[in-house]
């Protein structure tokens, strides 16, 4: 895309003509900015597995955390649930991009179903890694303190690849001021993938200094694609007066990345899962407008915005990318 759009570009002929006097909006976009090497993989592992093996294939949680893409999936032939139990003898099921406890491929192989995993390959590098830590719980072993959200699906799977009590989780830089392992000589950390990168170095750093000791990675486990997007927003909020993040409640990175927004020097951040939800009164009042995008969320959903934008407004865009990317990650075996 080229770095300058204007108006003209986005705008049909006959909205142009009714455009009339309307008045100026900046609207900058951040690069990078939407899908992810695992998001683009975990929707052409449900695709293709539809292809494969003709619908209904079934799909354990949400592939990945937007409405948008689970609509579309379901138009194709996918059904989401939240349980293996819920699947039916005969039927074939996806893990979600977020990883899934040792458990659940235990019992779909008990219940003889054919199942894919299409969690994303830095997820399955942290379980591996948390692995190497626990080592089968021999002398080696190290009691494991994971970094990220209670109750997200990645957590409940990365600590799901060990047994119960071999991690303890760190939510927040308190609990990591407060943990009391049993032996603070033999710890090692590990991160979720989507969290906020300043929030994550203050939290390990606590870590390091109470356990010197303590093994991890070089700075965190946080994705390629949360940092990169995360640095973009933060190179455009300092120039906005609104940002909206489009992407869904339930993403983590889509949420870390409006709270970066708000605390890199714009005046307000928005999540906004697609403009049918846009309350337009937030925009009174903002002359330059910063749009991205997480990780989940289509490109088609940010292209939807700025074309109703371009109804109301006279646009001046401007794409500003930090970091190219070409991170890809081929499908799983049996679709590969
Ligand atoms: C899997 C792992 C990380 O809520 P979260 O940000 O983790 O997930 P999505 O589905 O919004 O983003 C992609 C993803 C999948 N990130
Ligand atoms: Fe994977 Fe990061 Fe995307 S962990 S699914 S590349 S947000």
């Amino acid at each position: 895309m080229p770095d300058q759009l204007t108006v003209s570009d986005t705008l049909a002929d006959d909205d142009r003509a009714t455009a009339g006097a309307a008045r100026d909006l900046r609207v900058i976009l951040a690069g990078p900015r939407g899908f992810c090497a695992g998001v683009d993989r975990a929707i052409r592992v449900v695709e293709e597995a539809i292809r494969a093996y003709g619908a209904p294939v079934y799909v354990r949680h949400e592939i990945v955390h937007n409405r948008t893409v689970v609509e579309e999936l379901e138009a194709k032939g996918a059904i989401f649930v939240e349980e293996l139990d819920e699947v039916p003898a005969d039927g074939h099921v996806v893990f979600s991009a977020h990883g899934v406890p040792k458990t659940v491929p235990a019992e779909a192989a008990r219940r003889n179903l054919l199942y894919l995993d299409a969690t994303c390959p830095l997820v399955s590098k942290v379980h591996r890694e948390a692995e190497r830590h626990y080592a089968d719980g021999g002398p080696e072993s190290r009691h494991i303190l994971m970094i990220g959200h209670a109750g997200h699906p990645e957590v409940i799977g990365t600590m799901g690849q060990l047994p119960p009590g071999a991690v303890t989780l760190i939510n927040d830089a308190e609990e990591a001021r407060t943990v009391q392992p049993a032996d603070p000589a033999r710890l090692a950390f590990i991160t979720q993938t989507t969290l906020s990168v300043d929030d994550t170095a203050e939290i390990v750093d606590i870590l390091r200094s109470r356990f010197p000791l303590i093994e991890g990675p070089k700075r965190e486990d946080i994705c390629y694609a949360t940092t990169n997007r995360q640095e973009a927003v933060k190179a455009i909020a300092p120039d906005c007066d609104l940002v909206i993040v489009i992407g869904s409640p339930n993403s983590s990175n889509s949420q870390r990345l409006r709270e970066v927004a708000e605390r890199s020097g714009t005046k307000r951040a928005l999540l906004v899962p697609k403009l049918a939800a846009l309350d337009w009164s937030v925009l009174e009042g903002v002359r330059t407008l910063g749009i991205t995008a997480g990780a989940s969320a289509p490109e088609a959903l940010v292209q939807e915005m700025v074309t109703a934008l371009a109804k109301s407004y006279t646009l001046k865009i401007e794409e500003r990318t930090v970091k190219e990317e070409n991170v890809t990650f081929r499908l799983p075996a049996p679709l590969g």
